[in-house]
């Protein structure tokens, strides 16, 4: 899905904490003009394709009417009581054509239970309960962090787990899957999508959709998550969640802090331009809306990545390639201009280090290269490395690691007739499926490499 949304809202936003302690009083939730719809539709004009709401965040507040608890909003002065975020939010998500996903978190600040066996069954009835009562949910997030103290029910004390054992995670995830089949579960250690190491929103170089999973769990070791494994057991791609502002929930103090389109095109650049999908978070206010500097910032955005990827340079380019699989049609490189899900261009099995050439009858600019390899046949490539023709010869311009489901190399403007593509290092044969040049508009801004 390359880039959704994160919806952090709570207790915490009238009250300017990021974690709760959980003894919140229900009433200080109370949103003056809750806008699922202006949430909505500024995800999707941000080209986002699905929001991930926290349906519950540490502190234990429920956005939902859950039948499991009395902390929630139907105790809360909202809409008399009679309110739900959840049903509100995946509702106008499903009119925007957005994906809607949930976050649960384990963590509970407020429940007598927690931290004993009891709390596990009141933890499932409730993902039960937003896995059947919200219609798809395209993704179900879970939180490794624990910072061990909270209210509990009155307790007011430190409650330590061991993280490994107490949730019993095998048996929640097979919940996950009987109740909702298609859902990715993300977390620390997947098993569908793994966290990236990191809160900033940046995948590693390179960053490979492969991990060994033996002896990970949520809230355990972040070691290796950031690059991934290779070689690696299991196929758990990353996710690079980032908030668009310093905190994951709204504070009036951080409107200044909001960041910048340039600050955005970075991120997107580190995290999908690194084959990971990136997961913004964008808090809504007292209102219950996006704030008019985060709505801004993220138009801006939108507009630089629309009017780079407009028009792709590779498409009006001859191009050749070294090897074909078989001389055949079937693996032409010419697949890679293609756009269509199941064209690539391959080559023969004892061939793991071919070339592709573009060439135009006059110079093109560009400076962004964007390449994919075809998924269903595995993250082949590890490395490459791109040319330009300068005076007679080539030059190299960039060169790079893994690309899996995406790569974008981004760089300084480069004015040439012919660009080359080297595959330097590849244990099989390469199947790559897209290659692109792109120019950025030259409002994008200052960038790294
Ligand atoms: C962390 C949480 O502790 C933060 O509050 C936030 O929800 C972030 C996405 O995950 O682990």
């Amino acid at each position: 899905m390359e880039f959704y949304g994160f919806v952090h809202f709570t207790v915490n936003t009238f009250t300017d904490k990021e974690w709760g302690f959980g003894d919140e009083d229900e009433k200080v939730f109370n949103p003056t003009a809750f806008d699922p719809d202006q949430i909505a539709s500024t995800a999707k004009a941000a080209g986002m394709k699905g929001l991930i709401l926290t349906a519950k965040h540490h502190d234990g507040f429920c956005l939902w009417p859950s039948r499991y608890t009395e902390h929630s909003v139907k105790n809360s002065l909202w809409k008399n009581g009679r309110g739900d975020v959840v049903k509100e939010l995946s509702a106008a998500c499903r009119r925007h054509g957005l994906k809607f996903g949930i976050y649960l978190s384990p963590w509970d600040r407020n429940h007598k239970d927690y931290a004993r066996p009891e709390y596990l069954t009141y933890y499932r009835n409730q993902l039960r309960e937003l896995l059947t009562n919200y219609g798809d949910i395209f993704t179900v997030w879970f939180d490794g962090a624990n910072g061990g103290d909270g209210f509990y029910g009155g307790a007011r004390e430190m409650r330590k787990i061991d993280n490994r054992s107490f949730y019993d995670w095998p048996n929640t995830w097979k919940l996950v899957r009987e109740l909702m089949p298609q859902a990715v579960m993300f977390s620390d250690a997947g098993p569908d999508i793994r966290w990236v190491g990191n809160e900033r929103g940046i995948a590693g170089d390179p960053c490979w959709a492969t991990l060994n999973s033996a002896g990970r769990y949520p809230g355990g070791s972040s070691a290796g998550l950031n690059s991934g494994e290779r070689p690696g057991t299991d196929w758990i791609p990353a996710e690079c969640d980032v908030s668009i502002r310093p905190g994951w929930f709204y504070h009036a103090k951080e409107d200044a802090r909001v960041k910048t389109p340039a600050q955005l095109l970075d991120i997107y650049y580190k995290s999908v331009g690194r084959g990971a999908c990136l997961n913004l978070n964008l808090p809504p206010d007292r209102r219950g809306q996006i704030h008019k500097d985060d709505v801004h910032s993220l138009h801006e955005f939108r507009k630089i990545l629309d009017a780079t990827f407009a028009h792709d340079l590779a498409q009006s380019a001859k191009l050749t390639a070294s090897n074909t699989r078989g001389g055949a049609k079937q693996f032409a490189a010419k697949n890679v201009l293609a756009h269509r899900p199941n064209a690539y261009w391959a080559t023969d099995d004892n061939v793991f280090t071919p070339e592709l050439v573009f060439e135009w009858r006059r110079p093109v600019t560009f400076n962004v290269v964007s390449l994919r390899e075809y998924l269903p046949l595995g993250q082949r490539i590890e490395a490459f490395a791109l040319d330009q023709w300068k005076e007679g010869q080539w030059v190299e311009f960039a060169r790079a690691t893994s690309i899996g489901n995406h790569r974008l190399v981004r760089g300084d403007y480069i004015t040439t007739r012919k660009v080359r593509l080297r595959i330097t290092q590849s244990p099989v044969c390469p199947a790559l499926s897209e290659v692109g040049l792109f120019a950025e508009p030259a409002t994008a801004g200052s960038f790294k490499k």
